[in-house]
């Protein structure tokens, strides 16, 4: 368990180890190699962007994971054993999310993996992981049918034994958005846009059965294609329907643009989505005109939980040239989870290999103080809290509004 007093010390060991080594970011198979001298060797995958435009959160996901196993080594926290990082690119593609699941897989020594980022990846790469007993945490994933089943909302079923996310799912996200805009800003009339991904797609229709379920209208319901940058005939269609608000599932590099564009178009309203917009990309993709926008996410702002400060110093003592941005910390708590049930399923194994499905039948056992808190499963994998943070941009810089576990 990686208790304050385990943590405090590695974290001190560690940035001891940096400063000798010079280590920071890396982005290879065991990047974060400590000498295991005779120690067994075992790996914790990461899949996540780490190239393209969703990139910045994939390398604060991947940092994260680095300094968890860091500290873990530093600590001696399996004895006998020392933990490796393979970090893969999945470009937040579906078919390379595959292909680096596949790769792990087949890697002997990977007993977990922490990922994906998108949704829409993780329902390529839950299968491979699961044929092969690897455990897989993610720290970002929000669609509910990951851990529920396509009938989640009426007739919820565990998809994959061994899939567990250490963040709350869009099924509270959407509703409190929702409730947010209708009660707390007073907005009753909105339009919805999405991207038509699995998370874009599901937050937009979390939302919306809140929204309306209060009393609001949507008076217009609009997609965009995640491969187009010029949005005007999408803002033309909503423009004339005077939404007070634009109620945006997607990601960032989408979701930017179309605020700049929709506003420059005239459209002077807050655009307001999900996680996937709260990174500092955002500003500088959206510009001077977002000042108002807003986003939810996941748990409370990390810099301001006590809980988290060390992760927070330890990241910053670290040399990463990449902020932990919106998953650090649930990445960390996700890498720290696996370490915990690998303190149990390592203790008498021979290899890695022979430990994997030991590693699932301890995860669901698995309970810690966590940075972000309490961290625990339920019966489908899914993370027990149901905290979320409003986000609103306030001179160009995403200000904390309102933070509360969704009831
Ligand atoms: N949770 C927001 C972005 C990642 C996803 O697709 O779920």
């Amino acid at each position: 368990m990686p208790q304050r007093s385990v943590v405090m010390i590695g974290s001190s060991l560690v940035v001891a180890s940096l400063a000798l080594t010079g280590c920071g970011s890396r982005s290879s198979d065991s990047g974060t190699s400590s000498d295991s001298g005779s120690n067994k060797v075992a790996k914790i995958g990461v899949i996540a962007p780490l190239s393209g435009d969703l990139a910045a959160l994939g390398k604060g996901i991947q940092n994260s994971v680095d300094l968890a196993i860091k500290q873990a080594n530093e600590s001696k926290a399996i004895p006998g054993w020392t933990l490796e990082i393979s970090a893969q690119d999945d470009e937040a593609k579906p078919d390379v999310g595959k292909n680096a699941a596949t790769k792990l897989a087949s890697d002997k020594d990977v007993v977990g993996v922490v990922g994906t980022l998108n949704s829409s990846v993780a329902q390529s790469v839950q299968p491979v992981l699961a044929a092969a007993d690897i455990t897989q945490v993610s720290p970002a994933n929000t669609n509910p049918s990951l851990t529920q089943g396509a009938d989640f909302a009426t007739a919820p079923k565990r998809t994959y034994a061994t899939y567990f996310r250490t963040c709350t799912t869009d099924s509270i996200q959407g509703p409190f958005a929702a409730q947010y805009l209708f009660n707390t800003a007073g907005i009753k009339e909105v339009a919805t846009v999405h991207d038509k991904k699995t998370y874009g797609q599901g937050l937009v229709e979390a939302f919306t059965k809140e929204f309306e379920k209060l009393g609001g209208k949507v008076v217009a319901a609009e997609t965009i294609n995640p491969d187009d940058d010029k949005y005007d005939a999408v803002i033309s269609k909503i423009k004339p329907a005077n939404p007070a608000a634009v109620y945006y599932g997607g990601e960032y590099p989408q979701g930017a643009p179309f605020s700049q564009q929709m506003k420059a178009a005239g459209l002077n309203v807050p655009l307001m989505g999900g996680d996937g917009l709260y990174s500092g990309k955002y500003m500088e993709l959206a510009g001077a005109t977002a000042d108002g926008d807003l986003a939810t996410s996941v748990g409370a702002p990390t810099d301001t939980l006590a809980s988290a400060k060390e992760f927070v110093d330890a990241y910053g003592k670290g040399g990463y040239a990449d902020p932990y941005e919106a998953y650090g910390a649930y990445a960390y708590d996700a890498a720290n989870a696996i370490i915990e049930a690998l303190k149990t399923s390592l203790k008498d194994a021979k290899s890695a290999e022979e430990a994997r499905k030991a590693t699932v039948e301890a995860m669901s056992k698995v309970k810690f103080s966590g940075v972000t808190g309490d961290v625990a499963f339920d019966e489908y994998g899914d993370t027990t809290s149901r905290v979320l943070t409003v986000y609103g941009v306030k001179g160009g810089k995403w200000e904390a509004i309102k933070t509360d576990a969704f009831k």
